[in-house]
C-alpha cells in the first residue's frame, strides 16, 4: 500500500530550488570558491578559521589545553569564519579546505605555511606535533584512535540526522527523527557503558579522544545544542554525566568552548582570540 503524500523522487535528481530549512541559503549541490576573499593572518605560528560549534570547540579546546602545559608553539589566532553568511565559500578558505566546512588550521611555523582540513586530523597533527594528549603506550594509544575516528563517523547521525530532523527541518518527518533518536540514543548508551569502566575514553589519561567526543555528546548531555535533554531522556546516561562534568572543570575547556562563540551568553562569547588576555578583556559584553 502507498501513502498518496509520499515523494516520488524523479529519475534524475535536478537542483531546482532551495530546499528549506535553517541552512537552505548556503546549502548548493556543488564545491568550490564562490568568492574571492582573502583570509586575514594574525602573527602566532598557528592561524585558526573557524567558529565556536562543536567541531570548532574540538580544537579550542585542544590549543588551550596545549598552552596551559605551556607549549608557547600552540599560540594561535583563531578567526571567525560565519557560516550562515557563507565566509566558508571565500577562496582563501576553500585553499585551506576544500570541503568548504569550518574548523581549519595553518601552520605557518612551515616553510611553505602547512594546512589541516577536519577536525580528527587537526587534532591528530597537534597531538603528534606537540607530542601531547596522545598515548605513547601502543595499546592506549590505539584506543584513542578507535574513539576519536568513533566520533569523526558517528557525529554526523547527530548533527546532520538527530539535530536537523529534529531542530532544523523544515518540517517534522516522525521517521527520520525516529530513526535518529534511537541512533542518537544508542551512540549515548555505547559512550555510557565504556565510562562505566573507564575514566577516559583511552582508559586513565584524558586525550585528543576525549576532546573529539566532548563538544558533541556533552553538548547534547546538557541541552547545548537542540534542546532535547528531556526528549532524549539524558538523565539515563549517568556515567556521560560524570565525564562531562569532570571535563567541564578544566580552565582551558572552559576556554576552548568560548572562542569563535557567537552565540549565548556575552560574556562567553570570545568571538576572536589573539591573545591569552582576550579572555579577560575582549568578551563580547566588553566591547
Ligand atoms: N568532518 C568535518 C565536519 C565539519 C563541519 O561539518 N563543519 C560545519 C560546522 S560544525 C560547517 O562548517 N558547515 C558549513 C557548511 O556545511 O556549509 C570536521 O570534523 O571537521
Amino acid at each position: 500500500m502507498t501513502n498518496s503524500n509520499e515523494h516520488i523522487p524523479p529519475k534524475v535528481w535536478i537542483w531546482e530550488k532551495p530546499n528549506g530549512g535553517d541552512f537552505a541559503s548556503i546549502n548548493r549541490p556543488i564545491a568550490g570558491a564562490r568568492a574571492e576573499q582573502e583570509l586575514p593572518v594574525g602573527r602566532h605560528p598557528l592561524q585558526l578559521y573557524s567558529l565556536g560549534t562543536p567541531n570548532g570547540v574540538k580544537v579550542t579546546i585542544m590549543l588551550e589545553e596545549l598552552l596551559a602545559l605551556g607549549h608557547v608553539g600552540a599560540e594561535y589566532d583563531a578567526w571567525l569564519i560565519n557560516i550562515r553568511e557563507g565566509s566558508q565559500f571565500g577562496s582563501g578558505f576553500v585553499d585551506l579546505n576544500p570541503n568548504s566546512k569550518i574548523p581549519a588550521l595553518q601552520d605557518r611555523s612551515l616553510n611553505p605555511p602547512l594546512r589541516v582540513f577536519e577536525s580528527g586530523s587537526i587534532l591528530l597533527y597537534l597531538a603528534e606535533k606537540f607530542d601531547a594528549f596522545i598515548p605513547k603506550n601502543i595499546i592506549a594509544r590505539t584506543e584513542c584512535m578507535n574513539w576519536l575516528f568513533w566520533q569523526m563517523g558517528s557525529g554526523p547521525y547527530i548533527g546532520g540526522g538527530f539535530g536537523h530532523f529534529y531542530a532544523y527541518a523544515p518540517t517534522k518527518i516522525e521517521y527520520a527523527i525516529d530513526r535518529f533518536a534511537m541512533e542518537a540514543k544508542r551512540q549515548l548508551d555505547v559512550l555510557d557503558i565504556h565510562l562505566a569502566k573507564n575514566e577516559y575514553f583511552a582508559g586513565e589519561d584524558y586525550s585528543i579522544a576525549d576532546m573529539a567526543i566532548f563538544p558533541w555528546y556533552g553538548g547534547l548531555i546538557k541541552g547545548w545544542m537542540y534542546g532535547a535533554t528531556e526528549f532524549l531522556s539524558v538523565h539515563e546516561y549517568k556515567n556521560v554525566m560524570r565525564w562531562t562534568d569532570a571535563l567541564l572543570t578544566r580552565p582551558a575547556v572552559q576556554r576552548g568552548r568560548m572562542v569563535n562563540k557567537i552565540t549565548g551568553e556575552v560574556s562567553e562569547q570570545l568571538r576572536e582570540r589573539h591573545e591569552a588576555s582576550d579572555f579577560m578583556n575582549k568578551t563580547q559584553d566588553k566591547l
